[in-house]
């Protein structure tokens, strides 16, 4: 048991697995992975991507917009995305699978009509925080395990925040799965390791 380490379990809902509204190749085969490392952590966080009807991300929210076109928002470049995630919604839910009694705590985000939130400790404009660097640390969390989907945007984001914030940062590679949008995942891997994010994988972790 890593008694000063929390498991960051990004985004195991319905829309991200196959058959869902932004379905991410092989996203299903993250959940006996992740359900394999959760008793290992003291701390485990769910997070669920939980935006509103017509969210601003939503390609669907402006006229002669396609889905994973860009465009700029107030706080910069934004992806325009399929509908996905609507509260209340089966996309939204978190995979029947997913064991999901080992969370402390199962953080929302992207809850703010105008505001995308990849990562789960700052929403996208880059200046309103989750307030999970502060439920961590109070908890005495020095290091941090992120997994899930989709590697290339929520984990990434997470993970290089974490690092910001000051906890090792660890992602769990065989436990996310990508999307991988022109080159996105190269660029976040990149990303990441520019951050001094470390890769590992679940094999390493018993
Ligand atoms: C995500 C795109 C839009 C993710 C969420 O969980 O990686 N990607 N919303
Ligand atoms: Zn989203």
């Amino acid at each position: 048991m890593r008694a000063d380490a929390a498991l960051l379990v990004i985004d195991v809902q319905n829309s991200f697995v196959e058959g869902g509204a932004l379905a991410v190749p092989q996203g299903s085969h993250v959940v006996p992975v992740v359900n394999r490392l959760m008793p290992l952590f003291a701390h485990v966080v769910l997070t669920q991507d939980w935006h509103t009807a017509q969210h601003q991300s939503f390609a669907s929210a402006h006229a002669g917009k396609q889905a994973f076109e860009k465009t700029q928002f107030f706080y910069g470049e934004q992806i325009l995305w399929p509908d996905h995630c609507v509260q209340g919604t089966h996309g939204a839910e978190l995979h029947a699978d997913l064991h999901t009694h080992h969370a402390d705590l199962i953080l929302r985000k992207g809850c703010d009509p105008q505001v995308d939130s990849y990562s789960a400790f700052m929403h996208a404009d880059r200046t309103s925080l989750t307030g999970l660097a502060s439920f961590l640390k109070e908890r005495s969390v020095r290091a941090v395990y992120c997994c899930g989907l989709a590697t290339d945007f929520c984990v990434a984001w997470t993970a290089i925040d974490a690092r910001a914030a000051g906890f090792a940062t660890y992602v769990v590679e065989d436990a996310c799965r990508a999307i991988d949008l022109n080159g996105s995942l190269a660029a976040a891997w990149h990303a990441m390791t520019n951050a001094g994010v470390q890769r590992t994988t679940s094999a390493a972790l018993t």
